[in-house]
């Protein structure tokens, strides 16, 4: 089995981005699964160009994408990808639509089909605040996600979806007063994430 997990490029004028900080550290093994690490941009464009090409030539099992949400407090996973890009903050490449569909004539939206609830109870079993979030925004995350949902679904891949986002790390704070979390913490949280996956599609293919 395989599992491509995705983190994003720094935006907003930071100079790290957690998600990807804590997606490098991962192993590239985890129970025998092959975990394949990408680096996605912060481009609306970037990432409906990019996710698709991934996903298609490497034919994950499973799909987790992972991003900034400053000013969350906790770890929060995604239920839901809507088929909308509308943002006043510019991407890394200046753009900023308004009311655009993330693709032409596609549904309204899709629930991530990763076992959110399953994940969300291990991650506070090993002490790691987490909750389900019923949002995740209209900007490049919400994009991304409702792409690799959308490339799952209509090429016929029996793969499984979904996004993690994750709080300013520590280093991140420093400088202002917003909410954070070690970045130890975050990848430990990711880990956990991938393992309670994996421990699912395993169950599910007994
Ligand atoms: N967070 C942004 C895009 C990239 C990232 O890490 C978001 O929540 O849309």
């Amino acid at each position: 089995m395989k599992v491509l997990v995705t983190g994003f490029e720094p935006f907003g004028g930071e100079k790290i981005n957690p998600s990807w900080a804590a997606v490098r550290r991962l192993p590239d093994e985890v129970e025998g699964v092959e975990v394949i690490k990408f680096q996605l941009p912060v481009t609306f464009n970037g990432v409906r160009e990019t996710l698709p090409r991934m996903i298609v030539k490497e034919h994950p099992d499973a799909v987790v994408l992972t991003g900034q949400a400053g000013g969350r407090p906790n770890i929060t996973v995604e239920r839901v990808a809507i088929n909308v890009m509308d943002s006043t903050m510019p991407d890394n490449e200046g753009y900023k639509p308004e009311d655009e569909p993330v693709f032409e004539g596609a549904l309204t939206a899709y629930f991530a089909t990763l076992p959110i609830k399953v994940i969300v109870r291990a991650l506070r079993k090993a002490k790691i605040p987490a909750s389900i979030s019923n949002t995740a925004g209209t900007y490049v995350c919400n994009a991304a996600m409702f792409t690799a949902l959308h490339t799952i679904a209509v090429s016929g891949m029996d793969a499984k979806a979904g996004f993690i986002h994750v709080p300013f790390s520590h280093e991140q704070a420093l400088d202002k007063p917003r909410p954070s979390m070690a970045l130890e913490t975050i990848e430990k949280a990711l880990e956990i994430s991938i393992r309670t996956l994996i421990d699912d599609l395993n169950r599910e293919r007994i």
